[in-house]
């Protein structure tokens, strides 16, 4: 049911950046958060993953658990860690269904569901845990 809060296990494994946000152009140093999406705005954070140095093959083997409503619109981006500001990378906005679902998501700058023009993919595997 729409508005239902479920327990979700979320891993996000691996990701591949297309476009290095670092100053030699050549790296980044990828993280991926989660969170809840508001009238198309990022709103309250469910997960973040730890910092992958230097690389635009990113292996988090992150795995966290949250709460998330049913048909509740989230936002998966990854950002650049930078000394002052951290760079944004890319997002993809879907919603929380209530099944257990691997997927590639490709990021973009918008979010949208096709993008004409990808900066990075994200392997994550959602698991439903139940009624929270
Ligand atoms: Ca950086």
């Amino acid at each position: 049911m729409t508005g239902e809060k479920r327990r979700v296990r979320i891993e996000i494994t691996d990701g591949v950046v297309y476009k290095a946000t670092d100053d030699d152009g050549k790296s980044s140093d990828p993280y991926v958060q989660i969170g809840e999406c508001d009238d198309g705005k990022w709103g309250k954070k469910l997960l973040e993953t730890p910092v992958q140095k230097k690389t635009l093959q990113p292996k988090w083997n992150y795995t966290g658990e949250t709460i998330i409503k049913m048909k509740q619109d989230i936002i998966i981006r990854m950002y650049d860690q930078d000394t002052f500001f951290d760079d944004y990378v890319g997002q993809y906005i879907t919603y929380y269904n209530g099944t257990t679902n691997s997927m590639e998501l490709k990021l973009s700058q918008n979010g949208e569901a096709i993008p004409k023009m990808v900066n990075a993919t994200v392997n994550i595997k959602f698991t439903d845990l139940g009624s929270a």
